[in-house]
């Protein structure tokens, strides 16, 4: 019984971390710090430029948290 809720209480810790962790990489895709993130810097991201057109709803160049934030991870599979 208890380790069934440990084993439940670690998962929901592991999760976390994962969803910090990729909070963190938002963070460090945008390399020259302005707030946002430029189709150079989005290059980076798998699956980012094919979405830009559609993420970049004020079509400035860039994307905002909010925009990217409407991204959604599809090619979580390698491709081989
Ligand atoms: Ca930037
Ligand atoms: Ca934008």
């Amino acid at each position: 019984m208890t380790k069934k809720i440990m084993t439940l209480l670690f998962a929901s810790l592991a999760a976390a971390a994962v969803i910090a962790a990729e909070s963190q990489t938002d963070v460090a895709l945008d390399t020259d710090n302005n707030g946002t993130l430029s189709r150079e810097e989005a290059k980076a991201v798998p699956g980012l430029s094919e979405q830009w057109e559609t993420l970049d709803a004020n079509k400035d160049g860039q994307l905002d948290p909010a925009e990217f934030a409407k991204f959604e991870v599809v090619t979580t599979t390698p491709a081989n």
